[in-house]
């Protein structure tokens, strides 16, 4: 079976793979392209990348970008829910340092739902996104020992702005940052509705679980290397390439693939040509950091790897994905530390998400809301005896 086939018997082959290719529900959230990548709602993301990520909230909520007066609603009704119910930073400033940054935003999410749960999924979706920001901000002050005098939440800030305010970040370039961090939000709020950390979020939801216990399992699905950690791994990799000199690149790439090691940053299970997420990062790229050496890096491993991963011939997809640039671009922006970066994707993951969760809880089926997950395992290598 092609990985784009859409399957309509289960038989014994697909059993233990992961669910790769069977259908299980549907999606009004995005879906995903070979040629144009993720669509949201049905706009091709290059569409909209350049859109506030407040209004790309709207549009996951419901289903049609806002028009003016729709767009200053979400606006202020983000700002309303923003307010953080409860001591969030004592509960971060007893947390393990050593801890991934992914552990601290799974256990942060979970705080803020012991401070608050509505029980409403719409409410408990909004207010989660709105307080992400803050959140966001608190973790990275914490974590890396400026605990002390953070400001106060202006929440009359937008969302980005509330991050960068918190974050306080000494010697950045906070209008770059704003840029950087928007354009990253809005590219990676949805991602269709079988990815791991949104699979995983609406199975726990559906045993109607809370929204802040859905999310925080979904971001412990997100953190793992084979999914959302990729993002840092990428950068980690960039940093490891080291020169932007084109024949030098390309023997270290030849050398990682003699090595069997992966080459960060390109290739795809569904994509067949560069991810647009990619595309757009990269226009950002030339327009704000072109001289940055992690950028010329990219931009080189960008012409050189396509040519080398294309030589072999099982590889489905040459071309770069939405991780090469990313960290690239957060790094310009003064986030110099990978291992924060998957944060940024769990963050903006929660809008596309929430939104799902919600579909599934309280659209489908005439808004009843879907069953209990509970998909059938056949026995295997037990004691059968007993069984009729
Ligand atoms: N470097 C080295 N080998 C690669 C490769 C790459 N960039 N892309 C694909 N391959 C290999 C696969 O490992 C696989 O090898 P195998 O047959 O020995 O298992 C073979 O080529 C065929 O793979 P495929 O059908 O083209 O892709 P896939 O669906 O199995 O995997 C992906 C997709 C992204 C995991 C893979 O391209 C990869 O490992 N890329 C590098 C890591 C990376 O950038 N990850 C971020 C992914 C971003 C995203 O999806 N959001």
């Amino acid at each position: 079976m092609s990985k784009n086939e859409v399957l309509l018997e289960v038989t014994e082959k697909h059993l233990n793979t992961g669910l790769r290719g069977i259908p299980v529900g549907t999606c009004r959230t995005s879906f995903v392209t070979p040629s144009e990548g993720v669509h949201y709602c049905g706009y091709p993301i290059a569409e909209l990348a350049a859109f506030d990520p407040e209004d790309i909230v709207y549009l996951l909520f419901n289903k049609e970008l806002p028009n003016e007066e729709q767009s200053a609603a979400i606006r202020q009704d983000l700002s309303n829910r923003a307010a953080v119910p409860g001591d969030l930073e004592s509960v971060l400033k007893n947390l393990p340092k050593s801890g991934h940054p992914m552990d601290w935003l799974s256990v942060g999410i979970h705080t803020l739902g012991m401070m608050e749960t509505t029980n409403n999924w719409k409410e408990d979706a909004l207010n989660l996104i709105a307080r992400m920001p803050r959140l966001m901000g608190l973790i990275f002050r914490i974590r890396e020992g400026r605990g002390e005098n953070i400001p106060s939440d202006d929440t009359s800030l937008s969302m980005v702005e509330r991050f960068v305010q918190c974050l306080d970040l000494p010697n950045a370039d906070s209008e770059k940052m704003k840029k950087i961090i928007s354009t990253y939000l809005v590219l990676h709020m949805d991602h269709g509705g079988g990815n791991l950390s949104t699979f995983t979020g609406k199975a726990i939801a559906s045993s109607k679980a809370t929204v802040y216990s859905a999310m925080a399992g979904a971001m412990n699905a997100l953190s793992g290397p084979l999914h959302g950690r990729a993002n840092q791994s990428c950068l980690e990799f960039v940093l490891k390439v080291g020169t932007s000199d084109p024949a030098e690149v390309e023997a270290f790439v030849r050398a990682e693939l003699a090595a069997n090691r992966p080459i960060f940053g390109f290739g795809h299970a569904v994509l067949r040509s560069e991810d647009p997420r990619a595309t757009v990062q990269f226009e950002l790229g030339s327009q704000i950091c072109p001289e940055d050496e992690n950028f010329k890096i990219i931009t080189t491993l960008r012409e050189v790897a396509p040519r080398v991963l294309a030589e072999n011939p099982k590889i489905s997809n040459p071309n770069a994905n939405v991780d090469i640039a990313s960290g690239a671009l957060l790094h310009h922006a003064g986030l110099t530390d990978p291992t924060y970066y998957t944060t940024f994707f769990g963050w903006a993951r929660v809008s596309g998400i929430g939104a799902q969760i919600v579909d599934e809880r309280s659209v489908f089926r005439d808004g009843k809301g879907l069953p209990i997950y509970r998909p059938k395992y056949i026995a295997e290598g037990q004691n059968l005896r007993h069984v009729e």
